[in-house]
């Protein structure tokens, strides 16, 4: 058995869902935070049979897809003068950032 843990685009969260729900799979769905953008995104827990995991796979790849997103650089304190504003970078974000762990033991009560 595998753990699926991905981390997806908030907008693409509904989609990947219903995808998800149609092919059968239990999901749990968190609020989380990108610790670089600090902007909301959603983690997937999702525990699934071996032979599940590329059925699983395929639907982020259908589901989630790649966006640019524009990160504010702050000037260091006393660094901003002149009227000199620092221009913001542009990261490229997603689709889906996935991993799949082998789970040891897996019990409901
Ligand atoms: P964030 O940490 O907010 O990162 C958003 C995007 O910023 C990343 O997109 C990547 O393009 C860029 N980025 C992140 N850290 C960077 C760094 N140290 N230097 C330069 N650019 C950086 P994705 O790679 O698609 O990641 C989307 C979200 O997935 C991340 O949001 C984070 O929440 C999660 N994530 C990605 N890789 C991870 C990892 N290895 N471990 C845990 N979480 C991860």
């Amino acid at each position: 058995m595998k753990l699926i843990v991905a981390i997806i685009h908030d907008d693409d969260v509904n989609n990947t869902l219903d995808n998800l729900r149609e092919q059968g799979h239990f999901v749990t769905k968190l609020s989380s935070t990108g610790g670089f953008l600090r902007t909301g995104n959603t983690t997937l827990l999702i525990g699934v049979e071996d032979e599940q995991v590329e059925g699983v796979l395929k639907s982020f790849e259908n589901t989630c897809r790649s966006r640019r997103q524009l990160m504010p650089v702050c000037a260091p304190y006393g660094t901003a003068q002149g009227g000199f504003i620092p221009k913001p970078i542009e990261v490229v974000m997603g689709g889906a950032t996935v991993f799949v762990l082998d789970v040891e033991q897996f019990k409901k009560f």
